[in-house]
């Protein structure tokens, strides 16, 4: 048993921001996914060689086989403090490593199975190796954990395809307290830890309430340590935490989104984006498609422009090396890092919407700002254009070349004269150095819920600079066709109760610039509800039926293998190759703007009054779509359409009405 690394006594806790003034100043960190399964590398007998992490369940190995790997795992060539000497000359100030991954095995010695790494050859703790190393190189310890366990035995569900494996004796109350015990371990023997990363946390055996718990726990043990969003859902792919009250989710720190960057994130929204450099998080031998360096560096530049982190996985091989591929990127990442880091560590957001040959962060000293131009398509004359661009600029330079460079400054745009020869072939930073803020000439980003509403519509403003004002007019049906000019100040969201069109411009020092923006508001009759004197309360009818499918089938042309009568729209009992038809009314207790947010693994549709209102169809892990419409009160048909392919289900349909508060569809609101 490992002792505790570190007498550490916690510091003061830190409010929200304190605890995670490192992570967004740091911007930029590895994630690493190892254990038992880099040593199939991907290869499984019959099974093809394209699996990865995934490779008991994508294999179907059964677990007695899989287990065995454990005596084969023996990483002699892993070197704690050459992993972190990696990251952190890569500019990545921590690392995010998998202490156990779905398949159950632990990296780290726990007294709590012996399904861990001291059980293999190797017999040492790579996780206390690691925790040493992190600190002599100015790296944070992290550890992903997975709640998900296809190992131990009180873990449910069991795989689809593990038949001869019984779920007899399995209790999900047991394993939450295996579960709290490591993650106690985790946080406790090993010293500070930066970040908790759950992951694993889609499946129906795990409700939000527990993911409260398990962050509860977190801070409890080590209250400044950072926990992200995945302990209750987290939105699916995209992890936006767009699901904080779906089956009582529970956000956690910072929202994550998986090999994907949002094109727009709300303002305020802490986030990270992980992403491999080839095509799989854990190793496979035969998988080269590894993205460049250079749009590896292009999507850190897009993610830190939109205030995000950007994790970056490495997935070593079974002797405790990285891939080639991996160490080539890393090292050119941070002779990049090395020139341009400045543009990356401790920056915030571009005070732009877009910027056609590139992205833009800011770094603020003092009052005064370092505006970043992160110039993807270097201008090969030499001429860089900034359109929308004002403010008292006092230096611009170009980073890596010594000396300032010209530039000139007309009514809302600035011209920086460049050396035609772009710095580096990945992106070429421009520093303009500011007094006070940039001010950035944009139109206004005009928002509201839905754009239709039955009562009224509540209508927010923003632009990127704080300098800027904003002003706008209502532009009613009736209003004649003569021009109107936005000049009204918006300080506050306003509140819309006939159609009409919100029009805004910015302004600066009393004056327009650039053009306005325009949102159409219509308020809209709600559907009359369907007069139905026999309803069954409580319940929908609920067809079942059995195919392979990748995208969702036409239920009303097959023939279902039964038909029940369901209080709730719910993936179980889980089962795979599976398609659900659930059919009935639901009822609303108000004639208002119903948006409803459906939820699956994998496609899903939903129909009201025949009327596609939510398309969640494809093969996905669970992912949430939104879709409105305006109801009167009363009794309305209701149909959900559902296939789930292997792996995860996951469904769940929740409404609420504009501004109201995201609520599960259940037994009271429905009927046959
Ligand atoms: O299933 C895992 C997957 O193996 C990998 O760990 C990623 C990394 O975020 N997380 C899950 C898929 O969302």
């Amino acid at each position: 048993m490992t002792a505790a690394l570190f007498s550490f006594q916690e510091p003061n806790i830190r409010s929200q921001d304190e605890r995670l003034d490192w992570w967004r100043n740091e911007r930029f960190g590895m994630f690493i996914h190892w254990g038992l399964y880099a040593v199939p590398a991907g290869e499984w007998a019959d099974k093809g060689a394209g699996h990865a992490e995934w490779i008991r369940t994508t294999a179907q190995i059964p677990l007695e086989t899989y287990d065995e790997f454990i005596h084969e795992f023996n990483p002699v060539k892993f070197d704690a403090d050459e992993w972190c000497a990696m990251a952190k000359d890569a500019g990545m100030g921590y690392v995010v490593i998998t202490s156990k991954h779905h398949d159950g095995f632990c990296l780290f010695e726990s007294e709590h199975t012996d399904f861990d790494i001291m059980n293999t050859p190797f017999q040492r703790d790579i996780m206390k190796e690691l925790a040493e190393a992190a600190p002599k190189h100015d790296v944070k310890m992290c550890w992903y954990h997975s709640i998900m366990d296809w190992h131990h035995p009180d873990y449910l569900p069991r795989r689809g395809w593990e038949e001869d494996r019984s779920s007899e004796g399995a209790d999900m109350d047991r394993f939450r307290e295996y579960l709290h015990a490591q993650v106690e371990e985790l946080l406790t023997n090993y010293g500070p830890i930066g970040i908790m990363w759950f992951d694993g946390e889609w499946e129906s055996t795990w409700r939000g309430e527990y993911g409260k718990k398990l962050y509860e726990l977190c801070r409890e043990v080590q209250p400044n340590v950072i926990v992200n969003n995945r302990l209750g859902a987290r939105g699916g792919m995209a992890g936006l935490t767009g699901m904080d009250g779906y089956a009582g989710g529970y956000a956690g720190d910072y929202a994550t989104p998986e090999q994907e960057i949002p094109d727009a994130v709300e303002k305020g929204l802490d986030w990270e984006t992980c992403m491999t450099m080839n095509d799989r998080w854990g190793y496979n031998a035969v998988d080269k498609n590894f993205k460049s360096t250079t749009d590896l560096l292009q999507k850190l530049s897009d993610i830190v422009s939109k205030n995000g982190n950007f994790l970056l996985n490495v997935g070593p091989k079974a002797d405790g090396t990285f891939p080639d591929e991996s160490i080539q990127r890393l090292s050119e990442i941070g002779d990049w890092m090395d020139v341009n880091g400045e543009a990356i560590k401790g920056t915030i957001g571009s005070p732009f919407k877009d910027l056609e040959w590139g992205r833009a962060t800011q770094k603020f000293n003092g009052d005064d700002t370092t505006l970043y131009l992160h110039v993807f398509d270097w201008p090969e004359d030499g001429t860089l254009e900034v359109s929308g661009l004002s403010g008292n600029i006092t230096s611009a330079r170009v980073l890596g070349i010594d000396g300032s460079v010209e530039f000139k400054q007309n009514e809302g745009e600035v011209v920086v004269q460049v050396p035609s020869e772009k710095p580096n072939e990945h992106i070429g930073v421009v520093a303009v150095e500011f007094k006070a803020k940039p001010v950035v000439y944009e139109e206004p980003t005009i928002t509201s819920q839905t754009t239709q509403f039955v009562h009224e519509a509540i209508v927010n403003m923003s632009v990127g600079s704080p300098d800027i004002e904003i002003r706008f007019a209502i532009i009613n049906n009736h209003n004649t066709s003569e021009l109107i000019v936005p000049n009204e100040r918006y300080t506050e969201p306003l509140v819309i109760d006939e159609s009409c069109t919100v029009i805004a411009q910015s302004y600066f020092e009393g004056k327009p610039v650039f053009k306005a923006a325009s949102l159409k508001l219509e308020k809209v009759t709600p559907k009359q509800a369907t007069q139905v004197s026999l309803v069954i309360e409580g319940a929908l009818k609920m067809s079942v039926y059995s195919g392979d499918w990748d995208e969702m089938p036409n239920f009303d042309t097959m023939k279902a293998d039964a038909v029940e009568y369901v209080g709730a729209i719910s993936p179980k009992p889980e089962a795979e190759l599976q398609g659900r038809l659930f059919e009935g009314y639901i009822k609303v207790d108000k004639d208002d703007m119903y948006i409803f947010a459906l939820t699956s693994d994998d496609g899903s549709n939903l129909y009201v009054h025949d009327e596609l209102i939510i398309d969640n169809d494809g093969l996905h892990g669970p992912q949430q779509m939104n879709g409105s419409i305006a109801l009167s009160k009363g009794w309305h048909p209701i149909r959900v359409e559902w296939f789930n392919k292997t792996g995860g289900a996951t469904l769940n349909l929740r409404v609420e009405t504009l501004g109201g508060e995201l609520h599960d569809v259940d037994a009271s609101m429905i009927a046959r």
